[in-house]
C-alpha cells in the first residue's frame, strides 16, 4: 500500500517509539501535535510501536505490521513488541540507560548487556519493516533516543534518501557520555544520519564533544562534522508550540476552585519524572510559607503530575516521596479552610490546561533537566495579555535559552526558588506585561510549524550535500592529541561559527541569543 503518495512532492515518514491516531494527538500534546500538524499539511506515513505487548513466540515483521490510513493523505504503521523486547529495548536500554544517562542520572542507569541486545534487535526489526515501505523520494525524520541505531541500520539496507534524527531529550556532558559501555556503537549509529536536530546550543557543544571524545570526530572547514567517513550536520532547532492554539482557545468550564476565594494559584504540570524536580520544588513551596508568612492562606500549588513509566523501577520511589513530602507541608502549614498544596496524581484534560494555566499567578517549572520543557512555553501563551502571570523556571530547562524573560532559577537552590515565588507574586503588572510581551514574541518567532519546517528544508540541504562528490575529509584544525584534551578551543567556543545558529529562526528569536 502506497500511503499519501504524490506526484512531485515526496513523503515525511516520521519514525518515533509511540505513534497515534491524527486526530488524537491533539489531545495527547507534546511533539505528537506538532508531528499530526506536519502529517496532516504533508502526504506521509508515521511509523512506530503500536503500544501492544505480545507474547514472544513468532512474531513476524510483515504479518504483525498494521497499516492505516489516516486523515488526510497520510497513514500510520506499526507493530507490536514482544514481552522481552519491551523489556530489553523500553523499559532497558531506552528508559533504564540512555534516559537517566542524558539527563545526568548515572546514578540510575543500569548498564546490562541484555538491554543493548534488545535495543539493536528492536531497531532492526523497525528497520527490516521500515524498509519495505520506503520510497525514493521519501525523506525520514527519525525521532529520540529511543531509535538511534535505526539510520545505520536503513544504510546498511541500501536506503540512500535523506534520513534526520531529532533528540528531544538533553545531550549530556561528554564524559557522562562516555560512561556508556556503548558509547562507541552510539556514536557510530548517530553519525549514519545527515543531520542531527538538539534543542539547545549546549546540546550541540556536548554532542561534538562526545564525537570527538568517544570517536576522534572533528568539525570540518564547511561546518560539518567528521566521524569515521560519514559526514554530518549538528545543529539546533528548539521544539515550540502552537501558540494560537492556546491564545485562541476559549474557557471550557469553571475551574472546580477558582482563584476566586482570594488565593493566588501557582501551578505546575510534569509528568511525574525524576528529572522534573518534583520535591525540590515542593520543598521549596514549603520554604516559602516558612519564610514569608503573611502569604500563607493566600496562595497554592496546584501540581498535576500524571503517571508516567511506573514499571521502570527508577520511577517506583517518586509517587510515595512526593505524597509524604505534600502531606508534610500541607500538616505543618494548612488549615481547616486552606490546603497549601494540591498534588494530582493524574493526568488534566487537555481542554482544560489554558484554563489552569490561565488562573494562576504563577508557572512553576524547575526540572533539574529537561531537553526543552514545552509545559512553560503552553503557560505563557495561556496567559491574558492584559494582566498575565509570571513563568518560574529552571535553568538547566531547555527553554530557559530562549524564554530568558521568565524568572530563571536553580532548581538545586530552595532558597532562591522561595524567593522567586515571592518575586512574582509581587512583581508590577507593567512589567509582568512587559516580559509577557517579549517572551511571547520569542514563542511565536519559533512555534512548531518553524521547527519541523526549518528541520526539513536543512535535511534536504544536508542530504544534498552527501550526494555531492566527497572529497578527502579535511578537519578545520588538526585534531587534538588525545594525551592533552583541553589543549583544543571546546566545541562550544566554536559554535557561532558552526554548528550553534538555530536554523529557520526569525528575527525577534534574535534578542535571546
Ligand atoms: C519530552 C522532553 C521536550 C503534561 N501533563 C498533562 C499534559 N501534558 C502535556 C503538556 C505538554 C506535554 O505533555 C509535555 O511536554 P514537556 O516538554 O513539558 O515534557 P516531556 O513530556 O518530558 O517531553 C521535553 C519534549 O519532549 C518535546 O521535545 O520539551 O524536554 O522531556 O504538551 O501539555 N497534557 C494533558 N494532561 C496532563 O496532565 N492533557
Amino acid at each position: 500500500m502506497r500511503v499519501g503518495a504524490e506526484a512531485g512532492l515526496g513523503r515525511i515518514v516520521v519514525i518515533s517509539n509511540r505513534v497515534m491516531d491524527l486526530r488524537k494527538a491533539a489531545q495527547a500534546g507534546g511533539v505528537a501535535v506538532a508531528i499530526a500538524d506536519l502529517l496532516r499539511t504533508r502526504p506521509g506515513l508515521w511509523f512506530g510501536w503500536s503500544g501492544k505487548v505480545v507474547g514472544n513466540s513468532d512474531i513476524s515483521d510483515q504479518a504483525d505490521l498494521r497499516i492505516q490510513k489516516t486523515a488526510g493523505r497520510s497513514g500510520l504503521a506499526t507493530l507490536p513488541l514482544t514481552e522481552e523486547e519491551h523489556r530489553d529495548y523500553y523499559l532497558g536500554y531506552s528508559n533504564s540507560v540512555l534516559w537517566p544517562v542524558f539527563h545526568n542520572r548515572l546514578d540510575l542507569a543500569q548498564f546490562e548487556a541484555d538491554f543493548y541486545a534488545g535495543y539493536i534487535r528492536v531497531n532492526q526489526r523497525f528497520a527490516r519493516a521500515l524498509h519495505a515501505l520506503i520510497q525514493p523520494d521519501d525523506i525520514i525524520w527519525v525521532h529520540d533516543y529511543h531509535l538511534i541505531p535505526l539510520a545505520a541500520e536503513l544504510r546498511q539496507a541500501g536506503v540512500t534518501n535523506p534520513i534526520g534524527f531529532y533528540l528531544h531529550i538533553p545531550v549530556p556532558p561528554s564524559q557522562t557520555f562516555l560512561a556508556i559501555p556503548e558509547h562507541r556503537e552510539l556514536a557510530r549509529a548517530l553519525a549514519a544520519y545527515d543531520l542531527i536536530g538538539l534543542q539547545t546550543r549546549a546540546d550541540v557543544a556536548n554532542l561534538i564533544q562526545f564525537f570527538e571524545d568517544s570517536v576522534s570526530g572533528r568539525i570540518l572547514q564547511d561546518g560539518r562534522v567528521g566521524v569515521f567517513d560519514h559526514r554530518l550536520r549538528i545543529e539546533r532547532f528548539p521544539v515550540g508550540i502552537d501558540a494560537d492554539a492556546f491564545v485562541k482557545a476559549s474557557p471550557v468550564a469553571p475551574l472546580v476552585q477558582s482563584n476566586d476565594d482570594g488565593a493566588q494559584r501557582i501551578v505546575g504540570v510534569d509528568r511525574l519524572d525524576y528529572s522534573k524536580g518534583l520535591p525540590q520544588k515542593f520543598r521549596a513551596f514549603g520554604r516559602f510559607l516558612e519564610k514569608y508568612p503573611q502569604y500563607r492562606r493566600n496562595v497554592v500549588l496546584s501540581q498535576i503530575a500524571p503517571p508516567t513509566r511506573e514499571s521502570v523501577e527508577a520511577y517506583t520511589d517518586i509517587r510515595q516521596a512526593l505524597e509524604a513530602l505534600s502531606g508534610k507541608i500541607n500538616g505543618m502549614f494548612g488549615e481547616l479552610d486552606w490546603v497549601p498544596i494540591h498534588y494530582i496524581y493524574r493526568s488534566a484534560p487537555r481542554d482544560r490546561l489554558r484554563d489552569i494555566y490561565r488562573s494562576s499567578r504563577i508557572g512553576f517549572f524547575t526540572p533539574l533537566r529537561d531537553g526543552m520543557n514545552l509545559v512553560s512555553k503552553e503557560y505563557v501563551a495561556s496567559q491574558d495579555p492584559r494582566n498575565p502571570g509570571v513563568p518560574i523556571l529552571s535553568r538547566f530547562a531547555g527553554a530557559a535559552e530562549q524564554l530568558v524573560d521568565a524568572l530563571i532559577v536553580n532548581p538545586y537552590n530552595v532558597e532562591e526558588m522561595a524567593d522567586a515565588i515571592k518575586t512574582a507574586l509581587e512583581m508590577e503588572k507593567s512589567e509582568r506585561i512587559e516580559r509577557y510581551t517579549r517572551l511571547m514574541e520569542v514563542i511565536r518567532g519559533y512555534d512548531t510549524a518553524t521547527w519541523s519546517r526549518s528541520f526539513l528544508s536543512r535535511l534536504e540541504s544536508a542530504a544534498e550535500e552527501r550526494a555531492r562528490v566527497v572529497e578527502p575529509l579535511t578537519p578545520m584544525a588538526s585534531p587534538r592529541p588525545k594525551s592533552t584534551p583541553t589543549a583544543a578551543p571546546s566545541a562550544s567556543s566554536r559554535l557561532n561559527k558552526f554548528g550553534g545558529k538555530m536554523s529557520g529562526a526569525t528575527g525577534s528569536l534574535s534578542r535571546s541569543e
